[in-house]
C-alpha cells in the first residue's frame, strides 16, 4: 500500500505514528504526492479532494486520515491501537476528533495566516480563543496517565503528537501556551516525549520542517 504525502501534515504523522508503532513500515509506504502538487491533475485524478492523506491499497483510494486510520487497523489488527472495550474506544475517538476540530483547525488558520502580508487580526484572536479553548476541552477528556486513554499508546496519542509539535513551537508567539494550566496534557507530554516511538516521529517533522523553511526562503528570494 502508499500513504501519500509528507510529514509535515499533522494528519499525514498521525498515520506514521500508527504505521511505525504497528511495524507496516514496509506495507504501507509513505510516497511524496504525484506531480509534487496536491492540485496536480495526476494527484486529482485518485484523490478529488485533494488533500493528504491519501491512502491506495490497489485501485483503492481513500481519503481522510481518520477513515484511513480504521482501515489500517482492520486490515492489521495486531498490537491494537484502539482501547478493547467501547467506551476506550468511544474515548480516544473523542479526543482525535476533538482534536481536529477543535484544536488543529483553528491552529492551521492561524499558521495559515502567518504566510499572509495583511493578516486578520480579529479572526486571529478568534481562532487562538478557539484554540485556547479547544485544549481546555482535551484536558477534560484525556487521563492522567502516561497516555492520553488507558495505560497504552491509542490512535489518541498518534493525533496529539503531531498537534504538540506544531504547538510547542508555534503556539507561544501566537498568544497561548499549551501546557499552562493544564497538568495533564504537560504530564503527557512529558511521558511520551521520552519514547522512542515520540523521538523518531519529531525527527523526521523537524527535517520535514527544514525542507519546508528552506523551500519558502528560496521562493521568498526568488521573488
Ligand atoms: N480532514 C482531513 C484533513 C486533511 C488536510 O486538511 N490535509 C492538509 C494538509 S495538512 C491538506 O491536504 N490541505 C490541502 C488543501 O486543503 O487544499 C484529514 O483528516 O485527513
Amino acid at each position: 500500500m502508499k500513504l501519500y504525502g509528507h510529514r509535515l501534515s499533522p494528519y499525514v504523522e498521525r498515520l506514521c505514528l500508527q504505521i511505525a508503532y504497528k511495524g507496516l513500515e514496509d506495507q504501507i509506504v509513505l510516497t511524496p504526492i504525484p506531480g509534487e502538487d496536491l492540485k496536480s491533475p495526476e494527484f486529482l485524478a485518485i484523490s478529488p479532494l485533494g488533500k493528504i492523506p491519501l491512502l491506495e491499497d490497489g485501485d483503492f483510494h481513500l481519503p481522510e486520515s481518520a477513515v484511513i486510520a480504521e482501515y489500517i487497523e482492520e486490515k492489521f489488527p495486531e498490537k491494537p491501537t484502539l482501547p478493547g472495550d467501547p467506551i476506550g474506544r468511544a474515548r480516544v475517538r473523542l479526543v482525535v476528533c476533538a482534536l481536529g476540530l477543535y484544536v488543529l483547525g483553528p491552529l492551521l488558520y492561524m499558521l495559515g495566516q502567518l504566510r499572509v502580508p495583511e493578516r486578520d487580526q480579529e479572526m486571529m484572536a478568534e481562532k487562538l480563543a478557539e484554540t485556547v479553548k479547544g485544549l481546555d476541552l482535551l484536558e477534560g477528556l484525556i487521563d492522567h496517565g502516561g497516555y492520553m486513554i488507558g495505560d497504552g499508546w491509542t490512535q489518541a496519542d498518534f493525533a496529539a503528537i503531531p498537534a504538540f509539535f506544531i504547538m510547542t513551537r508555534y503556539l507561544a508567539n501566537l498568544g497561548a501556551e499549551p501546557f499552562d494550566g493544564r497538568p495533564k496534557l504537560a504530564a503527557w507530554f512529558a511521558a511520551v516525549g521520552e519514547s522512542e516511538l515520540f523521538k523518531s516521529s519529531e525527527a523526521a517533522q523537524e527535517a520535514a520542517l527544514a525542507v519546508f523553511l528552506e523551500t519558502m526562503q528560496a521562493e521568498r528570494e526568488a521573488q
